[in-house]
């Protein structure tokens, strides 16, 4: 069964599918045996992780690699950030089934201009194309796709461009109108009532997904209660993690003239030596090293 198959059937089940941010193949099977349902293939976390900013910056190759090098790692579908598409609706028709092929199970494309700017930083540069432009980019994508269960999910940046309710939802009954299969309604409230007032409002049929880091106080249980959202993404919790961890453990270091300290606080080498994938490495040479 491929991974799109397992994503489309947690779709149609209205349960609530949870999507975990990685940046590299060791966080996302972190997150797969932490029990997360799939993974999110952040662009905002690889860029982190390049050390840039995440406004298309990084090529549609360096992001589609890593997919590839994901998606080889974990058995979980991947959902697969391909920010606004890396261009108009003749590239979206290229790129899709290279990231089907890469072995994501699903894409979510963004309905700002290219190159784009990152949605939750304060005064960001949101700009949006027009929706007839962005229902193009929808078909093209719908129609790329060479599995039938590859699942393309439109997201609404209306709330973050500041241009209203009434402007998100005709942008997402637009979206779904042009055949996506899912809507992601992203807000960088810090409250979730802009994010609660979308989805009391939203009278589609295809599920909502939801990215909840700007107001982390809405829980799995009150998302699931409102029966309309099949996806939450926890959106750049693995590089958060890393990078808080690695700093605090460098500058530890330093103050302590050594490692004498952090040692005991850090995940051994023979954790790490088991995540790498040892036992499967060690069941091949038993096998076939003669
Ligand atoms: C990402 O993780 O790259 C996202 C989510 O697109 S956000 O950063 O919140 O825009
Ligand atoms: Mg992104």
């Amino acid at each position: 069964m491929h991974t799109s198959n397992t994503l489309r059937a947690a779709l149609d089940s209205r349960r609530l599918f949870t999507a975990m941010a990685a940046h590299n193949p060791l966080a996302a099977r972190l997150a797969e045996e932490a029990g997360f349902d799939g993974i999110w293939g952040s662009g905002f976390e690889l860029s982190a992780s390049y050390a840039v900013p995440d406004a298309n910056i990084l090529s549609m190759g360096t992001h589609l690699e890593m997919m590839r090098a994901i998606a080889a790692t974990v058995s979980t579908p991947l959902i697969a950030d391909i920010d606004t598409g890396f261009g108009n609706a003749v590239n979206v028709s290229y790129i899709i089934p290279q990231y089907e092929a890469a072995g994501a199970a699903a894409v979510v494309m963004e309905d700002k201009t290219f190159p784009k700017d990152t949605s939750l930083r304060a005064q960001g540069r949101q700009e949006l194309v027009r929706i007839e432009e962005f229902q193009g980019k929808i078909g093209a994508a719908v129609a790329a796709r060479r599995h039938k269960d590859f699942v393309v999910i439109a997201r609404v940046e209306a709330l973050i461009a500041g241009l209203g309710q009434d402007e998100a939802l005709r942008r997402a009954a637009a979206y779904e109108e042009a055949g996506a299969d899912a809507i992601l309604i992203h807000s960088r409230q810090k409250t979730p009532d802009e994010i609660l007032a979308f989805i009391a409002a939203w009278t589609g049929r295809v599920p909502l997904a939801l990215v909840p880091t700007a107001y982390p106080q809405l829980t799995e249980a009150d998302i699931a209660a409102s029966g309309k959202v099949g996806i939450v993404i926890y959106g750049n919790h693995a590089i958060r993690a890393a990078a808080g961890a690695m700093r605090a453990v460098f500058a530890q270091i330093r103050r302590d003239g050594g490692i004498q300290n952090v040692d005991a606080t850090l995940p051994a080498v023979k954790d790490i030596i088991t995540w790498q994938g040892d036992a499967y490495m060690r069941a091949i040479e038993k096998r076939f090293l003669r």
